[in-house]
C-alpha cells in the first residue's frame, strides 16, 4: 500500500498542504521582514497560504482563525498580537482537529493542549541582554543613570518580557534608574510622539539612556531627540531590539549605540514544521530563535551582510 491511500482518493497525497496564517499587521520593519519569509517560505515550500493581516487587532485575529476553521484549513499559525483571550477560539480549532502554531509571540493560557508548538525568541533574554549592554556601558560611573523607556504593545509578550529580562539586569547597579516609562506601540510614529513628551517633561534634567522595546520606536526617539536639539547616541545613550536594516544604518551614522538581534525570519522554520506535522511527527514544544547583539562598533561591518 502507498502513503496515498491515507489521504483518501487517489491523487490525494498531491494536494497542497494548506496553511492559515494569522498575522499582527505591519507596524514595524520586523514585521513586514517576518510576513515576507513566511510568504516566501510557503511558496518554496508548495504551501499553499491564506494570509491575514489584523491590522494590530486581536477581534480581527479571532474572526481569521474561525475563517480558517471554516474553510478547514490543514494547519493553523497564529502570532498573537497580545497573551490573553485567545481559549475560545483555540478550543475551537482543536475541537475541528486543526493544529495551531504560534509563531513569534506566545498566549497566556492554563491548557497548553490548545497549540502543538510555540516557535520564537526568548524575549525575557532579549531584555537581558540590553541592560546587560547598558550596565557595562555605564559602570564605573558615580551619578544616578536615568533611563527612559518605551515599550512595545500594551499586554504583548515582547513588551512584558523586554521589560522584565531588562529590569532584571539593570538591578545589578542600583544607580539604573528607569525614569518613565510608556508604551509607544512598536511604531515609529508613536515611538517619535512618547519621546517628545518625554523630553518635555524631562525639561533641566539629564537623561542618560533611552532602551526602546524594537528599533523602530527607537527611530522614531531618535528624530524626536534631534528635534530637541540634542545628540541621539551621544547625549543619551540608546539601546533597542530586533536588528533591523534602519537599525544598522542609525548605528553607522552614530545615532544608534546598539541593537539586541531579534530574528523575523521564521517562515522556513515554520514550512518545515507543517510538513512534519502532516507526517505524523510530533513537534518540540518550544523552538528557540538564536541571535546576537550588535554594538555601533561592528555596523559598518555588519550591515551588508544583514537579511532584513
Ligand atoms: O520586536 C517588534 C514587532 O513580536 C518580536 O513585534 C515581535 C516584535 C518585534 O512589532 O518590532
Amino acid at each position: 500500500a502507498t502513503g496515498a491511500t491515507l489521504c483518501g482518493p487517489a491523487g490525494a497525497a498531491d494536494k497542497k498542504l494548506v496553511l492559515g496564517f494569522s498575522q499582527i499587521g505591519a507596524e514595524s520593519e520586523w514585521r513586514t521582514a517576518n510576513t515576507a519569509s513566511i510568504k516566501q517560505a510557503a511558496k518554496d515550500a508548495g504551501i499553499e497560504l491564506k494570509f491575514a493581516d489584523a491590522q494590530q487587532k486581536q477581534e480581527n485575529q479571532i474572526k481569521a482563525l474561525r475563517a480558517f476553521i471554516a474553510q478547514k484549513v490543514d494547519v493553523i499559525a497564529l502570532s498573537p498580537v497580545v497573551e490573553t483571550g485567545w481559549g475560545t477560539v483555540l478550543r475551537e480549532a482543536k475541537a475541528a482537529g486543526i493544529p495551531v502554531i504560534l509563531t513569534d509571540r506566545l498566549v497566556k493560557e492554563a491548557d497548553e493542549s490548545l497549540w502543538v508548538s510555540f516557535m520564537g525568541s526568548d524575549f525575557v533574554e532579549e531584555g537581558r541582554r540590553a541592560g546587560r549592554w547598558l550596565l557595562d556601558k555605564t559602570k564605573g560611573g558615580k551619578e544616578e543613570v536615568r533611563i527612559l523607556e518605551l515599550q512595545g504593545t500594551v499586554g504583548a509578550a515582547p513588551a512584558q518580557d523586554r521589560k522584565k529580562g531588562f529590569e532584571e539586569a539593570i538591578k545589578a547597579d542600583p544607580r539604573l534608574k528607569i525614569a518613565r516609562s510608556q508604551t509607544g506601540d512598536f511604531s515609529r510614529a508613536k515611538g517619535k510622539e512618547v519621546m517628545e513628551a518625554f523630553l518635555k517633561a524631562e525639561a533641566g534634567k539629564k537623561v542618560h539612556a533611552l532602551y526602546a522595546h524594537n528599533d523602530d520606536m527607537a527611530l522614531g526617539a531618535i528624530q524626536a531627540i534631534e528635534e530637541a536639539g540634542l545628540k541621539p547616541g551621544v547625549d543619551i545613550l540608546i539601546v533597542s531590539i530586533d536588528g533591523v536594516k534602519g537599525a544598522f544604518q542609525a548605528m553607522v551614522a552614530g545615532k544608534l549605540n546598539v541593537t539586541v538581534e531579534c530574528s523575523p525570519l521564521l517562515g522556513p522554520q515554520l514550512m518545515q514544521a507543517v510538513k512534519d506535522l502532516k507526517a505524523g511527527k510530533t513537534l518540540p514544544r518550544r523552538m528557540v530563535t538564536e541571535e546576537g547583539v550588535f554594538p555601533a562598533e561592528v555596523a559598518a561591518k555588519e550591515l551588508p551582510k544583514r537579511k532584513y
